[in-house]
């Protein structure tokens, strides 16, 4: 990753006001998307060095169902769940499906919900066969009704603004009473989810120098995990924090100067954590994990 605007000075900010200092980087092409980098913020004011990191993810976040389930990112369902199915994906070999023989004047949904920034658009593939004009495919955001679809439609694409902010991204399918038509479900697959790339984790306690910050290996595991998470270093641990997706704090743990720790994360809620691993030596690693 390369820096490409100088350092930026602020010259006067009064007590209780906030500046924004602007940054643009480029990534080398041959960086994984959903590759999690940290970026060092170091801000001087007279004798004072603030040092915090940013961690930025990259590329576009896309739901693919190709995991064969839901684990990849913290979807939520409600009592008649979608499911992922091998059948009709429209790429690659998963997508997913809403429940079968749903009850007449119900509905089917997953959803999820996100902190989303900068502003971006969210867009997915849809594809419907239901009784034209009475049982329908709809997506919400935040309640708000963005997508409507009925009938017998083939494989298409939508997609929708998202302002910066947390936002619910609901998928359902909802019957009326009697007739039913074709499959009757709809499937959806390529979830592009808007605006996770970025993600700002306090950091306050942080006055390592950057020079000392070298990146080392470690490993987290199960993942998935229901309860039990074991971290595997190349170095004796010192501390290992647990952030979720907003960049919150939820678990802090002392390291007990040993490669193999392990912690219990049954208290955490479903959904995708980010893990940082600082070592005796002042070495760190982040990685994610997925708790169930
Ligand atoms: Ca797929
Ligand atoms: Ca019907």
């Amino acid at each position: 990753m390369t820096v490409n605007t100088p350092a930026q000075n602020i010259s006067v900010l009064p007590a209780g006001n906030s500046a924004t200092a602007q940054y643009q980087v480029s990534i080398g092409a041959s960086v994984p998307d959903m590759t999690t980098v940290p970026l060092y913020v170091k801000c001087v004011v007279g004798q004072d060095i603030i040092v915090d990191t940013i961690y930025l993810t990259v590329g576009t976040v896309m739901e693919t169902f190709e995991t064969g389930n839901l684990t990849a990112f913290p979807w939520q369902i409600n009592n008649n769940p979608w499911f992922v199915t091998n059948e009709q994906a429209y790429a690659g070999n998963y997508c997913i499906r809403s429940k079968q023989d749903l009850a007449d004047n119900d509905q089917s949904e997953f959803f999820i919900t996100v902190n989303c920034s900068p502003s971006a658009n969210i867009s997915y593939f849809r594809k419907v066969s239901s009784e034209d004009g009475y049982d329908f495919f709809k997506f919400y955001i935040d309640n708000t009704e963005m997508d409507s679809q009925t009938g017998s439609t083939d494989w298409s694409q939508a997609s929708f603004p998202v302002n910066s902010g947390t936002h619910t991204f609901r998928f359902s399918y909802r019957k009326d009473s009697g007739v039913i038509d074709g499959s009757d479900c709809a499937w959806v697959d390529n979830i592009v989810l808007p605006g996770m790339g970025t993600l700002c984790v306090e950091d306050m306690d942080d006055n390592v120098g950057v020079a000392t910050r070298d990146e080392i290996l470690s490993s987290v595991f199960p993942n998935p995990t229901t309860g039990i998470l074991h971290v595997q270093c190349s170095e004796p641990v010192q501390q290992i924090v647990i952030y979720d997706l907003s960049g919150r704090q939820v678990i802090s743990y002392n390291g007990q100067n040993e490669q193999l720790s392990t912690l219990n994360v049954n208290n955490l809620t479903s959904g995708l954590y980010f893990i940082r691993i600082l070592t005796t030596d002042q070495h760190f690693s982040v990685s994610k994990f997925i708790k169930q």
